[in-house]
């Protein structure tokens, strides 16, 4: 097949995607509670309409190397610190202590966003020059049961992270509030809350994504490694040397001397990122400010925003939605308050 025989093939292709990723988008149950724009309910979850054509075109043309690491998160639970940590953790040896790639590059520059970056307009993207270094490292909020089989049946690693889902939804919220058109009228807590409640809203509902990404890794905890939002920042050191140990690069005895750990917990923390020049400017992939990516990264904000009713409806929805599957959450840094579905 010569050049313009290609070409051509390419164009009926994508033509033919087209018209059928139109026929799709019909059919599915629809949402505009947020921001303006609308969710489509898709395989199970809520899809922001920005994202849906480029998540299909990630499952079905998306193919996995074995060495390939993907980060799989739920929105609003630590997907840029755990960018920024996994990023300077496998490629370390890759560049000098003193020219940290995070200085001048955002952790969602370093690590791209399969639905909202590479295959964001394009659904077959370059992805050989998507990363710096090998292996690749790619991110995503598709949850498990919607990864591409050559992901699932690889020997590619999953490192999946989640948090209580109190703080999730302020995060949520707020960041929200602050993507939301300004011709709408702003967004009530009570109508968030309800939305919230109901599993409505990107990538929704949090039980079954977050659940489905617990029972794989509980069955292949050498292809997934699971973290919780709040475990990392109770001991940020110890779950750096587990996922460094997860990666295929531990820390070298000479390192741990050299005080490296540390020294990279430092320079993914909250309160270093915030303050970097390339963070306080700049628009991620999908037109969102970098700066909206951080705000407070504290456990336990939800008992600044939330009323005692809505605290009380979201415990007793973690014990039903919990129940006998083994994952508890703590609410708060200062109690260590776990909540246990049987509580
Ligand atoms: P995304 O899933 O939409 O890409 P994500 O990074 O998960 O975003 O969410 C941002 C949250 O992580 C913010 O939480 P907050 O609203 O409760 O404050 C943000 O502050 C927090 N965050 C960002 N970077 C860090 C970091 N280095 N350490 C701890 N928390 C962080």
């Amino acid at each position: 097949m010569n050049t313009a025989e290609m070409f051509s093939l390419t164009q009926k292709m994508e033509k033919s995607w087209e018209n059928e990723f139109q026929e799709l988008v019909k059919t599915l149950p629809k949402e505009d509670v947020w921001i303006g724009s609308h969710l489509y309910f898709y395989k199970g979850f809520w899809c922001p309409a920005l994202v849906l054509k480029s998540f299909i075109s990630f499952q079905k043309n998306f193919q996995a190397f074995a060495s390939d690491v993907i980060l799989a998160t739920f929105p609003k639970c630590g997907t840029t610190w755990l960018k920024a940590l996994a990023y300077i953790t496998l490629y370390r040896s890759q560049f000098a202590r003193d020219e940290n790639p995070l200085l001048s590059s955002s952790p969602h520059q370093l690590v791209r966003f399969l639905e909202y970056d590479l295959y964001l307009n394009n659904p077959f993207p370059d992805l050989q020059n998507a990363c710096a270094y090998e292996p690749r490292l790619f991110a995503t909020h598709v949850p498990s049961a919607s990864l591409p089989t050559s992901i699932t049946d690889s020997n590619s690693k999953i490192v999946y992270i989640c948090r209580n889902p109190l703080d999730m939804f302020i995060s949520l919220w707020l960041f929200s509030t602050k993507l939301r058109d300004n011709n709408l009228r702003p967004l009530s807590p009570d109508e968030a809350f309800d939305k919230f409640y109901h599993g409505i809203y990107g990538f929704g509902p949090f039980f079954e994504h977050v659940l489905g990404y617990w029972k794989a890794s509980r069955e292949n905890p050498n292809k997934i490694l699971f973290l919780k939002y709040e475990d990392l920042m109770e001991d940020t050191n110890s779950h750096l040397k587990s996922l460094a140990m997860f990666l295929g690069v531990p820390l070298t005895e000479d390192e741990e001397k050299q005080g490296v750990v540390p020294e990279i917990v430092k320079m993914c923390s909250f309160e270093n990122l915030k303050e970097l020049e390339v963070n306080k400017k700049g628009l991620h992939a999908s037109g969102i400010p970098n700066t909206d990516f951080f705000r407070k990264g504290e456990v336990g904000d939800w008992s600044n925003h939330l009323t005692t009713s809505m605290v009380e409806r979201l415990e007793k929805l973690i014990q039903e939605k919990l129940n006998n599957s083994g994952l508890t959450f703590k609410l708060s840094s200062k109690t260590s308050r776990i909540l246990h579905p049987s509580e």
